[in-house]
């Protein structure tokens, strides 16, 4: 047997404490080795039942250890690019939760830090792209199953939003997995955003716009549409409906038990994403895994990352101007020419 990737994860927050055990329970090929979180005690908290694990208040420590073999990046997105950087020059590869960075320019600092080093180290954490749903239609659009695919339509519906979710994060945290799911599924780069703004929900905190519609469309001429609605109150719902020529095509339904009781039939909503797409995170962390123990990602890459930052940039100034706005984007280095990688089911 091959000895276990010993895994740094940054970040002991609410995603990172969720990766710990997740590695620590149901990955192979993983051991949870240090956790770094400027708060001590909740870095020791999270790995109180971890034998061996180490608690670290601030990554230079983990970069100062030789026994570390990767890094999962779970703080929040402002404070990824030094962390980024150093995992780049230390040629460590690194799972990097979305957004890559918050803007694309930063973004763009990574990529190039990337493409200086020769090697791609980063995977981006855009789970979707590994749930059975997302490939099994992304599988359909590029066999042409139903001919053609002429239009997407996505609902993004999150119950409530958590103190301090402002406007922009609609877009910056949200509909950022929107961008990066149209890109999955048409393997073409998004050229312009529109949003949206009319009536609000009474239940939307002050200064937060809720629904949003964002309309997009690809290099080849697809138009996409989100309706983020993220204080929907119900529960979590992320969804999405293709049209073909021949077909209509629907990922992200109500799915079993179907229940008959006291007069009622249905089922129950999933409360979050965690429980949505916890097979499509278990995929996730075990292809990274696989593929950082060959020095290599296993997943969407820093050229994504930047790509969705840009989106999420031409977003933000959609929604403020009401306008169609193009997206901005610098030449693919040849790093990264081959297509975004697909996972694999
Ligand atoms: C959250 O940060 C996520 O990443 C979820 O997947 C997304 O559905 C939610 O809207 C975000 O706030």
């Amino acid at each position: 047997m091959n000895t276990p990737l010993r895994v740094a994860v940054v970040g002991a927050g609410r995603m990172g404490a969720d990766h710990i055990e997740r590695i620590h329970r149901r990955i192979n090929g993983a051991e949870i080795a240090a956790v770094v979180d400027i708060d001590r005690a909740r870095a020791e908290a999270a790995i109180a039942h971890i034998p061996g694990a180490v608690a670290h208040t601030d990554f230079q420590e983990v970069l100062d250890r030789d026994d570390i073999d990767a890094a999962l990046i779970a703080t929040p997105g402002f404070l990824h690019e030094q962390v980024l950087l150093s995992a780049i020059e230390h040629g460590l590869p690194t799972l990097c939760e979305k957004p890559l960075t918050p803007d694309a320019e930063s973004s763009w600092r990574v990529v190039e830090a990337e493409v200086a080093a020769g090697r791609q180290l980063i995977q981006v954490g855009f789970m979707r792209r590994f749930d059975a749903g997302y490939l099994a239609l992304r599988r359909m659009i590029e066999e042409q199953t139903y001919g053609e695919l002429l239009t997407l339509h996505h609902q993004h519906r999150n119950p409530t939003t958590p103190p301090g979710f402002t406007n922009e994060m609609i877009i910056n945290d949200s509909v950022v997995h929107e961008f990066d799911a149209v890109r999955f599924f048409t393997g073409e780069e998004i050229t312009s955003v529109q949003v949206r703004i009319g009536r609000s929900t009474r239940n939307a905190p002050e200064g937060q716009k809720d629904p949003q519609l964002v309309l997009m469309e690809t290099e080849s001429g697809i138009l996409a549409q989100v309706e983020a609605y993220v204080n929907a109150q119900f529960g979590y719902q992320v969804a999405t409906q293709a049209s073909f020529e021949t077909g209509v095509v629907g990922i992200g339904g109500d799915t079993e038990p179907y229940v008959r009781t006291a007069g009622t039939w249905g089922g129950s909503v999933t409360p979050g994403f965690e429980e949505r797409f916890v097979e499509a995170y278990d995929r996730e962390i075990q292809a990274w895994v696989d593929a950082a123990a060959r020095g290599q990602i296993g997943g969407p890459s820093a050229w994504d990352g930047y790509a969705t930052a840009a989106c999420c940039e031409a977003g933000v100034r959609a929604q403020a101007s009401g306008e169609i706005v193009p997206v901005r984007m610098q030449p693919k280095p040849e790093l990264y020419s081959t297509a975004p990688v697909a996972a694999r089911a």
